[in-house]
């Protein structure tokens, strides 16, 4: 969108704020694995700066990536959303440990509500077990602010800085200043083998390092401002906040006193200051009650999702207000912009998609299970298709079609697109020939990572920015897996030779591939 307000004031979505903080902030690569709601961060930079953005196939080599970036004294940016740092957990756990280089942001954007997602986790607990900070901003500019300051703090810390986004911050547009560009970094290597291999004899060393940085955060953090009490004389009830729920406060319920977290570990010597001679005190946040569960040791009177009845799953919307309404005697100006309720849209599958004329195909097939995946082609699980019998995470479904082959189970089949097979579908598949299992893999390659808005993968030949780059093929991956046959298929021709080939497959022994091959439907009308 990027709407000029003036000179140096332009409109723009968090996303887009969290992209040009980087860039302000020097960074020489942002890097990452498309998810909602941070897909757009690359997507948009991709379109600004070339060379700038990249996509990974997964967070994992996302982050290792960043890492490598961070080792060349270089800033780095990487992005994913919330259950994308479960996998890229592994690295993370231990680059705290280790420290970085040069500046290194990881941007985790949570899907409070799910909207688009498989759970509804809340990054600010893995950034505790991680010991590391975060930093939470609430509209577009603090977004922009607190990448830059994430990479300073980096810089002075040497370690992985979190910045916390959720859906609308990520997608909500408001107005951002647009300032200098920094430098980028030289480039610096700097070899320390003591600190930079993470082997038992180091272990204990680098742990204790990574402890006695603790009291130097929360030294940053008290002195950040990122901690804000707006509180007036004689004023008795309060709000504890942080992120996207402070705005909805100023909005609605401005005759509060209000403490905005916007950096953690929390520093609660605030908390017990701000409480201090309050009689009503409540914690809205998105996500779980993290700043409750710290708040209620200091006080009873704590209200929010454990008492106080605000639901503890689901994005928060204005409407948290009628739940303070009814618990107090305090004016809420909250009024609801419509008593209309509407109805729920829930995604469908698009007219002409090829998923769905696989479905058909297999159905007809009949196999004993089908362990689904997530992408476009978890949407077969709704009626008339109803052609999944289960999906979990990413990169899933050959596993757990194996493990039921294991146990004697015939005719499974594992279903999976493109993209989630190069991103965890390929060692799934090694691990279910090593282990002679029995299953039908379908891999519904559609030129795209369709569901997050048509990234290109590397079996498309084309990088994030759209220059030219080695095209992978698909049927070479998986027979150098091992995969006892691999045929490919258009979903849309000799529908009745598809139905015969996976169900000749479906009753062979070994693991065979079957791809079904047709470019997502909304690729072809954007390319025309
Ligand atoms: C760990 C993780 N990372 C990212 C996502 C976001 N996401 C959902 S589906 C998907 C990939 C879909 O691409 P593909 O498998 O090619 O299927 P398509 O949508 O094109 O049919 C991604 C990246 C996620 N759900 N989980």
């Amino acid at each position: 969108m990027n709407m000029q307000l003036n000179n140096t004031k332009e409109l723009l979505s968090g996303n887009e704020a969290i992209g040009r903080g980087a860039i302000e902030a020097g960074a020489s690569l942002v890097v990452g694995y498309p998810g909602t709601p941070s897909t757009e961060i690359i997507g948009d930079l991709s379109k600004k700066y070339k060379g700038k953005a990249m996509w990974a196939v997964n967070e994992k080599v996302a982050l290792e990536t960043a890492m490598g970036v961070s080792y060349t004294g270089r800033r780095v940016l990487c992005t994913m959303k919330h259950v994308g740092l479960n996998v890229a957990l592994d690295p993370l756990m231990t680059m705290a440990y280790l420290g970085t280089k040069g500046g290194l942001v990881l941007l985790v954007a949570d899907d409070p509500g799910a909207y688009s997602s498989q759970n509804e986790q809340d990054t600010r607990y893995l950034s505790q077990f991680a010991k590391i900070p975060l930093l939470e901003p609430s509209d577009s500019q603090e977004a922009k602010d607190f990448i830059i300051k994430a990479f300073d703090l980096s810089e002075m810390l040497n370690l992985p800085i979190i910045v916390r986004s959720v859906t609308r911050i990520s997608h909500s547009y408001t107005p951002v200043e647009i300032k200098e560009i920094r430098d980028e970094n030289p480039v610096k290597i700097v070899k320390d083998p003591s600190s930079m291999i993470a082997v038992p004899s180091n272990v204990i060393r680098c742990h204790k390092n990574l402890n006695s940085k603790q009291s130097k955060i929360i030294e940053w953090i008290k002195e950040s401002n990122l901690n804000i009490i707006q509180k007036k004389r004689g004023q008795k009830k309060g709000i504890i906040t942080s992120g996207i729920t402070y705005h909805f406060i100023k909005e609605f319920a401005d005759n509060y006193a209000i403490l905005k977290i916007g950096a953690y570990p929390v520093n609660e010597e605030i908390i017990t200051s701000f409480i201090k001679g309050l009689h009503e005190i409540w914690v809205i946040e998105e996500g779980y009650p993290y700043l409750e569960d710290i708040s209620l040791k200091y006080s009873k009177k704590i209200k929010g999702k454990r008492s106080g009845n605000i639901p503890m799953e689901g994005e928060l919307g204005p409407e948290v207000f009628r739940y303070i309404e009814n618990n107090t005697e305090e004016d809420i100006q909250f009024k609801p912009p419509s008593d209309i309720t509407l109805p729920g849209r829930p995604p469908v599958m698009c007219q002409g998609c090829p998923h769905r004329e696989f479905y058909y195909s297999l159905n007809s097939a009949k196999p004993t299970f089908v362990a689904g995946d997530i992408g476009c082609y978890t949407l077969g699980a709704a009626p008339p298709l109803s052609a999944l019998d289960t999906c979990l995470c990413m990169g899933a479904s050959i596993s757990k079609a194996a493990g039921m082959s294991y146990q004697g189970v015939n005719g499974v089949v594992a279903v999976l697109g493109d993209s989630t097979f190069l991103h965890s579908g390929i060692t799934a598949l090694i691990s279910a020939v090593y282990n002679k299992a029995n299953i039908l893999v379908a891999i519904l390659d559609n030129d795209a990572v369709a569901m997050t808005g048509h990234q290109p993968t590397p079996l498309t030949g084309f990088t994030a920015d759209g220059e030219e780059t080695k095209k992978l093929s698909l049927e070479e991956i998986c027979k150098a897996c091992g995969a006892d046959s691999v045929t490919t298929f258009s979903p849309y021709q000799d529908k009745e030779k598809n139905v015969e080939v996976i169900r000749e497959k479906l009753n062979s022994q070994g693991v065979h591939v079957v791809i079904s091959h047709a470019p997502c439907i909304l690729l072809k009308q954007k390319k025309k």
